[in-house]
């Protein structure tokens, strides 16, 4: 039994997989942070099942080397259900990678994740409601604090064990007729095709390179229904095909996120009023010089604290050691040594170190560091940097001390 965990960057999958499977594959509070997909094994509900932890992507394309990394192994391995992580508080756009998957042919299940960062923002989703629109199961989780993932364990497992094929969500008229068009003819030929007939027809539609190069060779009297059918959407729209492909999923995405949520006034709590100070353009500068400051002070301040009883403590064991086996003897001088040696390590580095990796670890949990990329984004920009870049910026902190 194989579950694979396919969702947008950010939206929870490594966490959920970490909960599930009890084991570290990289949580980080930056999207992006798993590129290529992780296994592990886990006992659910009484079977083994391999969980499969993919790379975030925002679509299934071969253009961009993660969303081709899980496309490829969507295609070649498959899976018995796929979990699709999604993220509440950004519904219509984590829809428009959810109808994708729906195209597979393989069970689906939704976890709703991020339910409280949603509600944060005065979002209320119909779970049930979702559920209908989609045709496949939605399962409200927070993945941070554990909560619902054993629902959605137990819905995915029930899903896999009825192998049920989700029924895809319609586009717009002129391209569901578009689509029909080029999937018949996939559908008339005797090639063996790697995925649905009707996920490869709009695959083709929005010219994807790899799919492209793969079905055609195949099916060659493709080519020139898949051209009129683009023409026909060009001529209609006055945008390329593929812009009308992705344009109507954006607009059915858009419109069932309207359909199923519900958005109150957003409550200005703490949080907020912390971000609106932390985020400033004036005052975001000098609070982060103060907040690294202060940093700064405390690791070195504890490191200092650390490092001088432990030091003593090795100047101690030293001159003991000396006192038994004299420093002007081989074994005397190479006791000496590697004492010197440990306590360079163990009590000069260490203490620093520690404080400052832990140090970084609060200023990542908390959401500290990736606010401090994005007040650093423009200045770093300028010194051909990323924003982002901060973060081993710190970390060679590290190394100095
Ligand atoms: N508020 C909230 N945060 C969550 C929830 N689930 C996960 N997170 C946090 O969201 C951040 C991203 O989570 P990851 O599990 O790394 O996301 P991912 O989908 O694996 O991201 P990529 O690997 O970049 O695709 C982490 O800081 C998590 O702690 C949730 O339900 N609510
Ligand atoms: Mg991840």
């Amino acid at each position: 039994m194989r579950f694979v965990l396919a969702g947008q960057p950010n939206s929870g999958k490594s966490t959920i997989f970490n909960a599930v499977a009890g084991y570290r594959a990289g949580t980080a509070n930056f999207p992006g942070s798993s590129v290529t997909y992780t296994i592990s094994r886990a006992m659910i509900l009484g079977r083994e099942v391999s969980i499969v932890d993919l790379p975030g992507i925002y679509s299934l394309t071969s253009t961009d080397a993660a969303e081709w990394e899980a496309l490829s192994y969507l295609l070649e391995h498959g899976g018995d259900v796929i979990i699709n992580v999604i993220d509440a508080s950004r519904l219509g756009r984590s829809l428009e990678l959810t109808l994708q998957l729906l195209e597979l042919g393989l069970p689906v299940v939704v976890a709703l994740n991020m339910l409280d960062e949603a509600r944060r923002k005065g979002i209320e989703i119909d779970a049930e409601a979702l559920s209908k629109e989609l045709g496949v199961p939605v399962v409200p989780t927070i993945g941070r604090r554990g909560r619902g993932l054993k629902e959605l364990l137990r819905t995915a497992m029930r899903e896999a064990m009825r192998h049920t094929t989700p029924h895809p969500v319609q586009f717009d008229r002129e391209v569901e007729s578009a689509v029909a068009t080029v999937e018949a003819v996939l559908a008339k030929s005797s090639a063996t095709l790697p995925a649905p007939a009707r996920f490869l027809a709009i695959k083709l539609l929005e010219d994807d390179p790899e799919i492209r190069s793969r079905i055609v060779g195949e099916v060659p009297e493709l080519d020139s229904a898949l051209e009129q059918a683009q023409r026909e959407l060009e001529s209609a729209h006055g945008w390329t095909a593929d812009q009308v492909v992705s344009g109507s999923r954006h607009a059915v995405a858009h419109a069932i996120e309207e359909r199923v949520s519900t958005v109150h006034r957003q409550r200005l709590g703490w949080r907020e009023a912390l971000d609106r100070v932390l985020l400033h353009p004036i005052s975001g500068g000098p609070v982060m010089v103060a907040v690294l400051l202060g940093f700064f002070y405390a690791v070195f301040g504890l490191g200092k604290f650390l490092e001088d009883p432990m030091v003593a403590a090795f100047d101690r064991l030293g001159a003991s050691l000396a006192a038994v086996l004299p420093p002007d003897t081989f074994l005397g001088s190479l006791t000496a040594g590697l004492v010197m040696g440990v306590s360079g390590g163990a009590a000069i580095v260490l203490p620093y170190l520690v404080p400052f990796l832990i140090g970084l670890a609060i200023l990542e949990d908390t959401g500290y560091l990736p606010r401090m990329a994005y007040i650093l984004d423009n200045f770093m920009h300028r010194i051909g940097l990323h924003g982002k870049s901060v973060v081993p910026l710190m970390l060679g902190y590290g190394c100095s001390v």
